[in-house]
């Protein structure tokens, strides 16, 4: 309770200070490419220009120490920069920054390090009040209290955080719920009629036939098309609608308790898997974007593929040209994901080791999605249940590590926790973040086997 209200408090002085900007140059925001990075920066965007203020974004794939020193020799002295989702993992650069600076940084990613800050510099992260960042509020979270205190009429917003918090996988609770501050920000949505979270039978993407959302329910474990058909026959839930398929949306009560009661009872397929907390956006006119979990992936679509600028057009309302850009998105980004994937789980590629999994893409697979991929497997029933890592090479030349536990593991690994260790052990400079379930690093390639064999080490130790 009481660190809630001093998390709050901290938000009311980042909004006071925001408000009281004076700058002849416009405010300068860097955000994250992903969902969580993409909603966060839209929200600044949309309260930003309600306060009247005039604002640049740019969206980064990470925030390196190069980039950063980059910044700091082209943004005007004295300019105003709003970090949102990134900076906290290198957050002893700013002190390198001119005083002149006034920074914000709006973050939840774990602190590394903990650091003495000059008065230029606002450090706004949840966890500095025992707020767990991984699971209770997410960057677009942390930005959303910072707007609804600026104007408390933003709370028209909260749909917006709360798929920044769905996209960084923080629907932790009781079937797929959020906890936590997320919860206040559900309860903010609900108060304005903008979502409803009732729990049902939940697949991702049910705008899509019956048979095309079947037969992507990897936890089922569906042979083939003929397979499903022979369930949903057997079922009596008919798979056309007129000369129509039929989506999954559009089964009615009684048809989802039959089919999900099949796959309990006759698949084994845990409850967990199909009984979801169901975040419907209520004033979406656009259906397949209605579910604020696919909302979500359509905007890691958009940052991985390049286009942030789709994204946020998406968040800020634009159902015309945005979404005929996301269509283009999403073609080039399955195709991207699906031949990554197939290349993961070809002969030899993905490496068991005693203690941990290991897929080696810095040959094959774009920085941009290793950490998808690496998610993507982490879901697949077939595995055992061990941490996945893998690599990509960067543009830069570096090694991009990334790490995920696998849904079936232990809560005894704390991914961050673990990884950060190995780098203060093999080289401190290197940047290291994330979560307890996922993290990740940016290491130069002499170092990479070192870190494999540590982080297998530890691991095993864990278990
Ligand atoms: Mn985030």
């Amino acid at each position: 309770m009481v660190n809630k209200s001093l998390f709050f408090e901290a938000c009311q002085q980042v909004a006071d200070d925001i408000q009281q900007i004076n700058n002849i140059n416009p405010i300068y925001i860097f955000s994250h490419f992903d969902a969580d990075g993409l909603t966060a920066a839209s929200i600044l965007a949309a309260t930003l220009s309600q306060a009247g203020f005039s604002f640049q974004i740019r969206i980064l794939d990470r925030l390196e120490y190069a980039t950063l020193n980059h910044l700091k020799d082209t943004l005007p002295i004295g300019s105003t920069v709003i970090f949102s989702d990134i900076g906290t993992g290198v957050i002893e650069a700013f002190s390198r920054w001119n005083e002149s600076y006034e920074i914000f940084i709006l973050d939840h990613h774990s602190p590394t390090l903990n650091i003495e800050l000059s008065d230029n510099i606002r450090h706004l992260n949840p966890h500095h009040h025992s707020i767990n960042g991984a699971t209770d509020l997410s960057g677009a979270g942390v930005v959303y209290f910072v707007s609804t205190r600026i104007n408390p009429q933003n709370t028209y917003l909260a749909p917006l955080a709360l798929i920044g918090a769905l996209g960084d996988r923080q629907d932790q609770g009781e079937y797929s719920s959020f906890t936590g501050l997320n919860e206040l920000i559900v309860e903010d949505a609900k108060r304005m009629g903008m979502i409803a979270d009732n729990v049902s039978v939940w697949f991702f993407d049910r705008t899509r036939s019956l048979l095309s959302v079947l037969r992507r329910a990897d936890f089922v474990g569906f042979e083939n098309e003929l397979e499903i058909r022979a369930f949903l026959e057997k079922l009596d839930i008919p798979l056309l609608e007129g000369e129509d398929q039929r989506s999954f949306f559009n089964l009615d009560e009684e048809e989802y308790r039959r089919l999900a009661s099949e796959l309990v009872v006759q698949y084994g397929v845990d409850p967990d898997e199909i009984y979801k907390k169901d975040y419907l956006l209520q004033s979406e006119k656009t259906e397949f974007l209605r579910d604020a979990r696919v909302f979500a992936t359509k905007l890691n679509a958009c940052g991985r593929l390049q286009r942030p600028d789709v994204g946020i057009s998406l968040c800020l309302g634009d159902r015309q040209t945005a979404l005929q850009d996301l269509h283009i998105v999403e073609k080039n980004y399955s195709k991207m994901l699906a031949k990554s994937l197939q290349w993961a789980l070809s002969e030899g590629n993905l490496q068991e080791l005693s203690a941990i999994y290991l897929l080696d893409g810095r040959e094959s697979i774009n920085e941009r999605i290793i950490g998808t991929i690496i998610s993507m497997l982490s879901s697949k029933r077939e595995l055992n249940p061990k941490p996945l890592l893998g690599c990509a090479r960067t543009t830069t030349g570096k090694i991009k590590v990334s790490m995920r536990l696998s849904g079936l593991q232990s809560k005894t690994i704390d991914l961050i926790h673990l990884l950060s260790q190995v780098i203060q052990e093999l080289d401190p400079s290197f940047e290291v973040g994330g979560h307890t379930a996922a993290a990740g690093a940016l290491i130069s390639e002499i170092f990479l086997n070192d870190l494999i064999v540590r982080v297998n080490q530890l691991v095993q130790e864990k278990v």
